[in-house]
């Protein structure tokens, strides 16, 4: 059987990229990082795509007159590669709605926040500011609102008095890889099905 082929979108360090190279190297993993898009030229993690041999494509967001554009460069670089299933990792630029509509259910966000707790920014400053005791990460589907849509995995952070956003960031980021490979795993294997809101997930 071919390889589910999976495009990871970043902009920056990458951390979540490499997690999901690390999952997929795994012998007979049923899928395959096959492209790494940035927005960003000096993104940190296209090292990561170069050491592991993936293709990436760096599209100038500012070099398109409008969002719809940028999108569709986009949408046409996935096909082009035969691309099945994207994963946004640290992917900053919203993506318009009929991009969302052409990858319905194939398109996953990570986010640092237990959601719906917590979405936007400033995650971590903000779960101490309002005192929460939990804290974590949450893998969903990407929907036109952007940080909402069904969640296919979370993980959970135990908020200590000396925390401060540095630290939970610190503890979470491991997680956030724990999830995110987690996740790459029930999709190569399809071991997922969507129910409106609600992703069922079995062993
Ligand atoms: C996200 C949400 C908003 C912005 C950046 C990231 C979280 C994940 C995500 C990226 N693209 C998405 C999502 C999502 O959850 N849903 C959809 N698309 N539909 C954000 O406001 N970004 C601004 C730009 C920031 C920058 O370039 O530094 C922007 O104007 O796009
Ligand atoms: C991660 O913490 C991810 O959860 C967050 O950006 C970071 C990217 O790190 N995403 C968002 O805040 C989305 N709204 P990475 O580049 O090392 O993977």
């Amino acid at each position: 059987m071919s390889k589910l082929k999976i495009a990871v979108l970043i902009s920056g360090r990458g951390s979540n990229l490499k997690a999901l190279i690390e999952q997929a190297s795994e012998p007979n993993f049923p899928a395959e990082i096959a492209l790494v898009i940035t927005n960003k030229k000096d993104a940190g993690g296209i090292a990561h795509a170069e050491k592991a041999g993936i293709p990436y494509v760096f599209l100038d967001h500012k070099a398109f007159t409008n969002r719809h554009d940028f999108d569709m460069a986009m949408h046409a670089e996935l096909l082009t590669r035969g691309i099945d299933f994207v994963f946004l990792a640290g992917f900053m630029r919203v993506l318009s709605k009929e991009f969302v509509a052409k990858w319905h259910d194939k398109l996953v966000n990570i986010h640092p926040s237990l959601l719906p707790a917590f979405p936007g920014v400033d995650t971590h400053e903000r779960a101490l500011v309002t005192g929460v005791k939990f804290h974590g990460c949450t893998v969903h589907f990407v929907r036109e609102e952007v940080d909402a849509g069904p969640i296919i995995t979370q993980e959970i952070l135990k908020v200590e008095d000396k925390d401060t956003p540095e630290t939970l960031a610190a503890r979470l980021l491991p997680l956030e890889h724990k999830a995110y490979k987690h996740t790459l795993r029930l999709i190569a294997e399809k071991r997922y099905l969507v129910k409106g809101n609600r992703v069922e997930t079995w062993d």
